[in-house]
């Protein structure tokens, strides 16, 4: 099992306490778009911290930190940063280990008075929901002939979840292989967000003078679902400071806890391997059942409704995270490259693709496992069931250091999502048949 690199990866910050007026505030501005949904009770959005833990160093350690429920936000050679609230960690002290608090996520106010749902001041080149919807809609006006919306359902507050087909004769349904790319499962990851803007300008201004999106468009059907936790993301910037929120903005039953963690509630191998938590509030809460938050089963079903005449015509994808700057591929539920339903060349096919996709980028390649244990993730689900090979990119930046950890300035957004651009090319280049990077074309790809 090989380490991950030396003084890597990811963070996150802790969440502002609001008390007093402000709570109050928070909690009108949380306040759902549509009648369907309450407003979100009180005890449903506990702090966390960010803590240095010193010790984990192999995957199986840092699995059994995992399993009290905190995330896991920054893998180092003798060390983790997560994020807990008060209960998750008492529970790790009780377990004996040394929590070190971290400072939370940077103000970016500028001076300047934080605005109700916007980004603060000195981040307004990130999107809110309704900036993100306002662009969509400006760029499939602009490229109608190769770009199409389409709702393809609803978030638990009621906001639309949208997926934009990028093809030549965009209204057709042609015979071509697809793929599906996927952001912002997790709230504060906002950096994914404009990777999915990034696409869409870079699809749309590039087709018909640059050779590869060009051909791409032409041979391919491009699946880009901006958008998979709108409401955890408007959670996150509704006081106009970072909250360092996470999952989605559903109540766990009758309980006072809210959100459950979208990378943690595919419906395969849920909940099978101390890979997310069954209590509610905690960070990695799987749900009360797979696809029980709406913003999964939304996707699910789109990603199922790609199975025409009996075949998926998804054949590759990308689910983007911050942060770690990592390339990531199944199984995530075991230690083990090879398992039932992946072989050892789906294996090779995935590591091939893998450590070409992260020779240009400059991420690190590895096994979703080589970081600790998950299950129920969306990359495991749309491989385990429906032969996707989907893969997670971890964004900017590589560590919590000089990033700014998951709420990076906007500065870096162009130099970071441009960053991907051959990444994305090179899996819809390779879409059609993966095992031609493993030299078995013939095999596995006759016809095609
Ligand atoms: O824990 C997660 O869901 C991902 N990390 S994040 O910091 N963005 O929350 C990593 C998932 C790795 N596992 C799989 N991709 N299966
Ligand atoms: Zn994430």
């Amino acid at each position: 099992m090989r380490l991950p690199r030396e003084g890597r990866r990811r963070t996150h910050a802790r969440t502002t306490r609001t008390a007093g007026l402000a709570a109050l505030l928070a909690l009108a501005l949380a306040a759902p778009v549509t009648a369907r949904a309450t407003v979100s009770p009180p005890g449903g959005d506990e702090t966390t911290t960010q803590y240095e833990i010193p010790g984990p160093s192999t995957p199986a350690a840092r699995t059994v930190i995992a399993a009290t429920g905190v995330s896991i936000d920054e893998v180092r050679e003798h060390a983790v940063v997560v994020s807990a609230d008060a209960t998750e960690a008492k529970r790790l002290r009780t377990l004996g280990y040394k929590l070190k608090a971290l400072p939370g996520p940077p103000s970016r106010t500028n001076g300047l008075k934080a605005k109700p749902f916007d980004f603060p001041p000195a981040d307004s080149g990130y999107h809110t929901y309704a900036e993100m919807t306002a662009e969509i809609d400006q760029r499939i006006a602009q490229y109608p002939s190769i770009m199409s919306k389409r709702v393809i359902g609803k978030s638990y507050e009621g906001r639309d979840i949208v997926a934009i087909k990028i093809s030549d004769n965009v209204t057709t349904d042609k015979d071509v292989p697809e793929v599906l790319l996927t952001f912002h499962q997790h709230a504060r990851e906002h950096l994914t967000v404009e990777m999915a803007l990034y696409l869409l300008r870079e699809f749309g201004a590039g087709y018909g003078k640059d050779a590869r999106i060009t051909a791409m468009v032409n041979s391919r059907e491009i699946w880009i679902v901006p958008d998979l936790n709108p409401d955890g993301g408007e959670y996150d910037i509704a006081t106009g400071r970072y909250r360092s929120w996470r999952k989605n903005r559903q109540p766990s039953g009758s309980s006072l806890s809210v959100g459950t963690d979208l990378n943690r509630n595919w419906n395969y191998k849920w909940g099978c391997c101390g890979g997310s938590s069954g209590s509610k509030g905690t960070e990695t809460y799987r749900g009360s059942a797979p696809e029980s938050s709406p913003e999964v089963k939304v996707v699910a079903d789109f990603a199922r409704s790609r199975v025409i005449n009996g075949k998926q015509q998804i054949k590759a994808g990308i689910d983007f995270h911050t942060y770690g700057e990592l390339v990531m591929w199944p199984f995530g539920w075991t230690y083990n490259a090879t398992a039932p339903g992946l072989t050892q060349d789906d294996h090779a096919a995935y590591a091939a693709v893998g450590a070409k996709m992260a020779a240009s980028n400059g991420y690190t390649p590895e096994q979703s496992s080589d970081l600790y244990l998950t299950d129920g993730t969306i990359d495991d689900y749309l491989w385990g069931t429906q032969k996707i090979f989907d893969f997670t990119f971890e964004m900017y930046p590589g560590d919590s250091g000089a990033g700014g950890g998951f709420y990076p300035p906007d500065k870096v957004i162009d130099r970071e999502t441009s960053r991907n651009r051959d990444a994305v090319l090179q899996l819809l280049e390779n879409s059609d048949c993966m095992y031609r990077s493993i030299g078995k074309a013939s095999r596995y790809c006759a016809g095609s």
